[in-house]
């Protein structure tokens, strides 16, 4: 029997592909393995080398975009309207804070530090958001974007980007309020740990992970892929009555008490 492929003349826009380990690279596998079409955006001239491979795999284009800056964000639309008069889905896979920020304690984040990681996490999918909305509508298409646990809960260290996951969250709500009239439907998925560029150089990953793996309903930690399936199944039709939610994709992590 021949499966069904879900994404077939599906166009999808991509932020947040930094390597072959990041979960915008396992969630554009998904759709591709469906019959999704990309542009992947990428945030410096320092990563194009690093997506470019990437992107060949699934023939996407490439457009650079750096989303704090407005110039780069607007020029960066420009090029996907060129290309494309519609978008079924955007992937907002974007999250930045400070090292220092991510060490000791919370109460020391600087106004700066602050503003940075509600910026660049934050404030970049209202602002792709805005830009996509036109794009979306002519499509009834579909943003998703990646939360953590520590926008409900205190995870030791996580600190500044667990405000920041909270804000996420709450702007996935008022997007899909927004939008919904058009038929745009506007998710997250918030997935366990997994040992991507943005996981490296936290100061006791590896103990996240193993406990996680011990305490976990299912026993171990999730993949990119399982959280590309599960983007796939929000953006397709199958998660049609499906918007403003926030879905775990930790392995039962979160539900568990003592
Ligand atoms: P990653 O490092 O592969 O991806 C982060 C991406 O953010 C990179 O592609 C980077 O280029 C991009 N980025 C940072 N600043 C940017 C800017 N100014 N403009 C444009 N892009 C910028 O790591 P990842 O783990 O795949 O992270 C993707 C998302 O998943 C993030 O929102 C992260 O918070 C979230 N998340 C990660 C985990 C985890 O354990 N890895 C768990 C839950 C949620
Ligand atoms: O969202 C994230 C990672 C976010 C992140 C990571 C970095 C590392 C390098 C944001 N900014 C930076 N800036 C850097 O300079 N996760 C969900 C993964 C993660 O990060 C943690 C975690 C987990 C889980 C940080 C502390 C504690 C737990």
């Amino acid at each position: 029997m021949t499966p069904t492929r879900l994404f077939e003349g599906k166009r999808v826009l991509v932020f947040g592909v930094a390597n072959e380990r990041s979960i915008a690279w396992g969630i554009a596998q998904a759709m591709h393995e469906h019959g999704a079409s990309f542009i992947f955006t990428y945030a410096g001239e320092a990563l194009e080398k690093r997506v470019r491979p990437l992107a060949e795999v699934v023939g996407a284009d490439l457009i650079r975009c750096d989303v704090t800056n407005d110039e780069e964000v607007e020029a960066c639309f420009e090029q996907v309207r060129a290309k494309w008069d519609g978008i079924d889905v955007l992937v907002h896979a974007i999250g930045f804070a400070n090292r220092e920020d991510l060490d000791g304690r919370f109460i020391d984040t600087s106004r700066a530090g602050f503003l940075l990681a509600h910026d660049v996490s934050v404030f970049s999918l209202v602002l792709l958001a805005r830009h996509a909305a036109p794009l979306l509508a002519a499509r009834r298409g579909n943003i998703i974007t990646m939360s953590y646990y520590g926008s409900e809960k205190v995870v030791q260290n996580y600190n500044v980007m667990g405000v920041a996951k909270a804000a996420l969250e709450a702007s996935v709500r008022y997007l899909a309020a927004d939008l919904g009239p058009d038929g745009i439907r506007v998710n997250a998925v918030s997935a366990g740990p997994i040992k991507t560029l943005a996981a490296s150089g936290i100061r006791g990953f590896k103990t996240i992970l193993s406990t996680v793996e011990e305490k976990t309903p299912l026993r171990r930690n999730v993949t990119q892929a399982d959280v590309g399936n599960a983007a796939l199944f929000l953006c397709s039709d199958l998660g049609g009555g499906v918007t403003g939610e926030i879905m775990y994709v930790d392995a039962g992590y979160n539900i568990m008490g003592l």
